[in-house]
């Protein structure tokens, strides 16, 4: 069978995307199967789509949809594919948590949940063998007007997964500066994460837990991305770098010992890196950020959303992290349900005691497929949104979509913008100038890359987020309340 796997564009996304590691995973296990697979990224017109369909000439078509903000062009692609009389098969964490509506505005004829290896391989088999894929396991598909789920899968041992085939898309496309590298490109070393947190997707998609591909696998695909294309970093995207410290040692170690040299940044979760001397072979292995995403000062919050950790373990790993010469970078939340204000002050407290980290707040976008949303749907204080076109809409993460806490809109946003121009200009030791210059060097050189047309609509996106940060000056009330002031 010929796969051919699109990788939606975001509309106005000045980061550059990280490589599409979800259909490379898919793409590279059908190819060590005996089977051809391709990735396009050229998908910015339906003619575009059309001649990428025309060059690879596939059996059936794989579209990533892993947020909301890929909707858009992943409706385009696929109406493009079906006008042609291709099958299209939909997958990815956002995909996995609305298969209805994927199915519903006939932009799918099957959606497939959760990972996609091993339920590709099946699909290649059946398709060689000219069977149907309505015995296969991890689908979802609507027939005779009504929509049917052939089952859950169990979750892949990824020791069977080949070494991503990096031939498959252009390596270069993808490089990004980052925290003392040029050329740094995303990847990923394990799954999954042991956390039960109440608001991410990880507790469904990958059931609380936290998988790895062998170390071996993971290396050799780092020197040859070292080798080939000249790569000098990686951002990686697992969800927790580490479960416990002897899987960082057993990282470190391997990286230094192969000698690497490379910088890297991870997501790791308080009180599992605890020894100063772990902190120092991190740095010794090319870590230079971690982040920590610490959510809300408050107890009773912590509580509600089941991370609890203590003050103390935040304080100490945060110290010993930065003294190792790698950046913390702490992520927080507001606008958890029933949040009060005296919640809110406990979390800009929180924040306040970091002056060493980088410290990152976001809004509470309830996520379908996550315990919070669920409960809000049950409790009819959310609506679940009705069309692919209503979710493309939302500005998830930018604009409170919901506000079911005891806090104003208006103070939201006000303490949220007070974090963002923060962490662009009124830093702390951790040299945040460097992180503020190296960004809008980032962003100039990749809207550059972009044309003219989506220069100035990006131009024009940037310049109006970011003056909305200085709204906060509009609100002295509100900056004397919370203490929202610049030294
Ligand atoms: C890298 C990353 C980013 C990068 C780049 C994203 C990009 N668009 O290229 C950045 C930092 C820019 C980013 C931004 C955002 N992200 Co993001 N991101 C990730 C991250 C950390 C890694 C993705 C990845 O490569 N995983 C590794 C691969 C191997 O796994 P995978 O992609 O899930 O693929 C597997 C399955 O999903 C499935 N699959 C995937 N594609 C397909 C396709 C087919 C056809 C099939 C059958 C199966 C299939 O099989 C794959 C192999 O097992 C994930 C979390 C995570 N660890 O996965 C969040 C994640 C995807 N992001 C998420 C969100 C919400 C966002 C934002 C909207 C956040 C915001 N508020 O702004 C923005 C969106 C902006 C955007 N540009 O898309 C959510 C999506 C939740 C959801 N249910 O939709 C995730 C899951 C994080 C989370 N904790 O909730 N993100
Ligand atoms: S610790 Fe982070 S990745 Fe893990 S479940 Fe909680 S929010 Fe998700």
């Amino acid at each position: 069978m010929r796969a051919l796997f699109f990788y939606p564009q975001v509309e106005l996304s000045y980061r550059p995307m990280s490589a599409p590691l979800g259909i490379m995973s898919i793409a590279s296990f059908l190819k060590a199967n005996g089977h051809e697979a391709f990735i396009s990224t050229d998908v910015s017109s339906a003619k575009r789509i059309r001649n990428s369909i025309r060059q690879y000439k596939p059996d059936i078509i794989g579209v990533s949809v892993i947020s909301f903000k890929f909707l858009n062009n992943a409706v385009l692609i696929s109406k493009t594919a079906k006008k042609m009389d291709y099958p299209v098969v939909w997958g990815g964490t956002m995909a996995s948590v609305i298969p209805r509506l994927a199915l519903e505005s006939n932009v799918a004829d099957f959606v497939s949940f959760r990972e996609g290896e091993q339920t590709w391989l099946d699909m290649a088999e059946a398709f060689d063998k000219n069977e149907t894929f309505e015995n296969i396991k991890g689908l979802g598909f609507i027939k005779n007007n009504v929509y049917v789920e052939t089952g859950q899968r169990d979750l892949m041992d990824l020791s069977v997964l080949p070494k991503l085939d990096w031939s498959l898309i252009d390596v270069k496309k993808y490089f990004t500066a980052s925290y003392g590298c040029k050329r740094s490109v995303h990847i990923y070393w394990s799954k999954g994460c042991v956390g039960k947190c109440t608001f991410c997707y990880n507790v469904d998609f990958n059931c609380s837990q936290r998988r790895q591909r062998p170390v071996s696998v993971l290396i050799e695909e780092m020197k040859y991305l070292i080798e080939t294309y000249g790569v000098d970093g990686f951002e990686f995207t697992d969800d927790l770098m580490f479960a416990n410290p002897l899987q960082l040692r057993e990282l470190c170690n391997a990286i230094i010992e192969n000698d690497l040299h490379i910088c890297w940044t991870g997501y790791e979760r308080i009180g599992i890196i605890n020894d100063p001397e772990d902190y120092a072979l991190l740095y010794k292995a090319g870590c230079r950020c971690l982040m920590f995403g610490i959510e809300t000062g408050s107890k009773r919050i912590q509580k509600n959303i089941h991370k609890s950790v203590s003050e103390q373990k935040m304080i100490d790993n945060i110290t010993e992290c930065a003294k190792a010469g790698i950046i913390p970078l702490t992520t927080f939340m507001m606008a958890f349900p029933d949040e009060t204000e005296d919640d809110v002050r406990e979390t800009i407290d929180l924040i306040n005691k970091f002056d060493h980290a980088i410290g990152v707040l976001n809004l509470l976008t309830p996520q379908p497929g996550t315990q919070i949303f669920d409960e809000l749907v049950a409790s009819n204080r959310l609506k679940p949104l009705n069309s692919l076109d209503q979710y493309a809409r939302v500005r998830w993460g930018d604009k409170l979509y919901v506000n079911t806490s005891n806090i104003s809109t208006k103070e939201l946003y006000a303490i949220a913008n007070y974090y963002s121009l923060k962490g662009m200009f009124f830093k702390n030791d951790t040299s945040p100038q460097k992180h503020f210059f190296d960004t809008v060097k980032n962003v100039f050189g990749t809207m550059l890359n972009k044309g003219p047309v989506e220069f100035f609509k990006l131009g024009f996106h940037i310049a109006y987020t970011f003056a909305s940060f200085f709204t906060l000056f509009l609100h002295p009330k509100i900056r004397k309340k919370y203490g929202l002031f610049f030294d």
